[in-house]
């Protein structure tokens, strides 16, 4: 999933493509690089950034939702809102990218009910603004499961399509660091959930520090490789989607955890003994892409996780 943020204040990619021309071209250079979906938003969720209103969102937004759907390009829309929601979906629009997982507005998860479109869930306690200071967990993982079940729940019961769900345990919101590196090394609780995973680490915070090794994180531009390794890793986990600023080299990591994948199947046929703890590791990859089947291709049309970036 390649990221266009019509947005002057995105932390990554703020301020470029606030041109509607210039943000069709870079999603059509996207596809171009291999993205298998364009996910458009216009309202940035860094950490305090301050909500923008509808019709400006709607504003940023809807050109480029049309226009990357009319040029055949598989289109999700990031948004909070009903309204936003719903004109994408009838600019063609194939996804609903709700990062508070229905709860900043109760009528977006309708929309997807209503129009049958796919629909992320992801991990959210609050807007932007303090959303830092709800970032207390007890066990992180558990509690990031428990809430997206609850969650998951909660929409059912509103008459969603399980089918047409997909999970994000929402890296970097309300989220430190530590918790990051704790959801990320147990992407296998969250994908017990029963639902395809996506993730999005993309270029974030966690990753600058990491790269800087200090609490001043390394710049964006420089948390391109750290990102690309998380794609190769949470792909071996068996995600259905990371969503990404920059395509080519993580439609290179999924490649990879694919033919990894691929010749730990072959290898454990050839049945050697040595080699069942590699085939046992790929097993879940195998069924997690199964599970993703339904939604990849209310999407995307694509079979499995090997082909999304
Ligand atoms: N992160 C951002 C925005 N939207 N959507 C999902 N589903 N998951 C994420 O992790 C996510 C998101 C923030 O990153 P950006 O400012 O670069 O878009």
């Amino acid at each position: 999933m390649g990221v266009v943020n019509v947005t002057p204040d995105s932390f990554s990619d703020g301020g470029r493509w606030m041109d509607p021309d210039a943000a069709i071209a870079h999603g059509l250079a996207l596809v171009a690089e291999g993205a298998d979906l364009i996910d458009v938003g216009g309202e940035s969720t860094r950490p305090g950034a301050v909500r923008v209103d509808g019709e400006e969102e709607l504003r940023r937004v809807l050109p480029v939702v049309r226009a990357l759907a009319q040029a055949g390009v598989p289109v999700s829309v990031d948004t909070m809102r009903a309204s936003t929601a719903r004109a994408a979906v009838d600019a063609g629009a194939v996804l609903v990218n709700d990062v508070s997982g229905g709860l900043a507005d109760p009528g977006l998860p309708l929309v997807a009910r209503d129009t049958g479109t796919a629909y992320v869930v992801m991990h959210w306690r609050g807007h932007s603004v303090g959303m830092q200071q709800r970032a207390i967990y007890a066990d992180v993982v558990r509690d990031v499961r428990d809430e997206l079940a609850g969650r998951v729940e909660a929409l059912l019961a509103q008459g969603l399509d399980p089918e047409r769900l997909v999970v994000d345990p929402g890296l970097g919101f309300s989220k430190t660091a530590e918790h990051n590196w704790a959801l990320l090394a147990h992407l296998d609780v969250l994908a017990d959930l029963g639902y395809p995973l996506l993730v999005g680490a993309s270029r974030k915070r966690f990753l600058g520090a990491l790269v800087s090794g200090t609490d001043q994180p390394a710049p964006v531009h420089e948390r391109e490789s750290a990102t690309v390794a998380v794609t190769a890793l949470a792909a071996s986990a068996g995600v259905w989607a990371v969503r990404v600023h920059s395509v080519r080299d993580n439609r290179a990591a999924v490649a990879v955890a694919a033919a990894i994948e691929a010749a730990a199947a072959a290898g454990a046929s050839g049945a050697a003994a040595s080699m069942s703890s590699a085939s046992t590791g790929s097993a879940s990859v195998s069924s997690a892409s199964t599970g993703s089947a339904s939604v990849s291709s209310a999407t995307t049309g694509s079979a499995r996780m090997s082909g999304q970036t």
